[in-house]
């Protein structure tokens, strides 16, 4: 291809990818280009695009665009909006506090539970609280498991016992001493004014209050879940989207095996 246009919008493009300040990628290296949607609650009109888009500028964006626009209720106007975001990150220096364990699919975790715990362990999981989803803690749990992963009750040395959901923090600590659990998982999906953030915090308190704090591996789950909040609230770990029941599996075998065997 020669001269033209093309030449010179390609001369203009910056294509260079440098990992000290990455930002958002529309069409081109370093457009910044970033889709973002909120809601405001004002009611629909020129104002309120006005709004969003001085909205977008103090958030860091040039060009703020609002491309769709829509009052949901009376009062309330929904925003589909583009802007080239300023900023950038250092990609090289980045640090993501995660669960540290060797990832083993279900066949090895069996075969080291076997030889280095010598019995199956015993899991209670649970959905807490007022919280009544349970299509996380089913992934994990279930037998026929979630996107191709088996969940824990299909493994041969993990004895899973599902609670389901809406678990009051009392019952769930009943049931795992009544089956003498080694692990306990919580998931919570809810996060609306922070309740997962009490309810996960009075389990710990419960726990520590009767002496079994330290005698269980104390795991949970949701979509935002992070194992650096679950450390926080004092948990073992924490597992976030996109956990498969073996995330799960690999960590609790090699904890208890680091527990029993003074690893
Ligand atoms: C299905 C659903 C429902 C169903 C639940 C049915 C059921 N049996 O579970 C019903 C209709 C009952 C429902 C009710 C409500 N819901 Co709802 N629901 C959803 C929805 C659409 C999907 C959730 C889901 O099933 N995800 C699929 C699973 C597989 O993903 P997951 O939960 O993230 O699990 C994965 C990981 O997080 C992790 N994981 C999860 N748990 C655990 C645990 C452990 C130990 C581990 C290791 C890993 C792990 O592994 C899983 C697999 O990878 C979401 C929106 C969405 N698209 O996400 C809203 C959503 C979760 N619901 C929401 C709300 C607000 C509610 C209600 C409060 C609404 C209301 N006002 O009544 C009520 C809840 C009432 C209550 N007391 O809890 C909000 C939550 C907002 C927030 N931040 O708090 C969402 C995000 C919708 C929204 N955008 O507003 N809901």
């Amino acid at each position: 291809m020669s001269g033209g246009l093309y030449s010179t919008e390609k001369a203009d493009f910056d294509q260079t990818l440098d990992l000290k300040k990455i930002k958002p990628y529309g069409d081109t290296m370093n457009d910044g280009k970033t889709q973002l949607s909120f809601t405001l609650p004002v009611e629909a009109g020129d104002e309120a695009m006005e709004a969003a888009k001085q909205l977008l500028k103090k958030m860091g964006f040039e060009n703020p665009q609002v491309v769709f626009m829509k009052e949901l209720t009376k009062g309330f106007t929904f925003f589909n909006c583009y802007g080239s975001c300023t900023h950038t990150v250092d990609f090289t220096n980045i640090h993501a506090p995660k669960v540290e364990s060797t990832h083993w699919d279900m066949q090895e975790c069996d075969e080291f539970i076997r030889t280095h715990i010598g019995r199956p362990i015993v899991v209670v999981g649970a959905s807490t609280g007022t919280d009544a989803h349970t299509v996380g803690i089913d992934a994990i749990m279930n037998m026929k498991g979630f996107a191709g992963h088996y969940g824990l009750e299909r493994y041969e040395m993990f004895e899973a016992h599902n609670l389901g959901s809406q678990v009051l923090n009392e019952d769930f600590i009943a049931k795992a001493l009544e089956l003498k659990a080694d692990a306990l998982l919580v998931s919570q999906t809810v996060t609306q004014k922070d309740i997962h953030i009490k309810n996960m915090t009075e389990l710990v308190e419960m726990l520590e209050a009767e002496g079994l704090r330290d005698k269980v591996i104390l795991a949970c789950g949701g979509p935002r879940i992070t194992h650096e909040l679950a450390k926080e609230l004092g948990y073992d770990a924490g597992f976030g989207m996109n956990t498969y029941a073996d995330d799960v599996a690999s960590f609790v075998a090699q904890e208890m095996d680091r527990r029993m065997n003074k690893r």
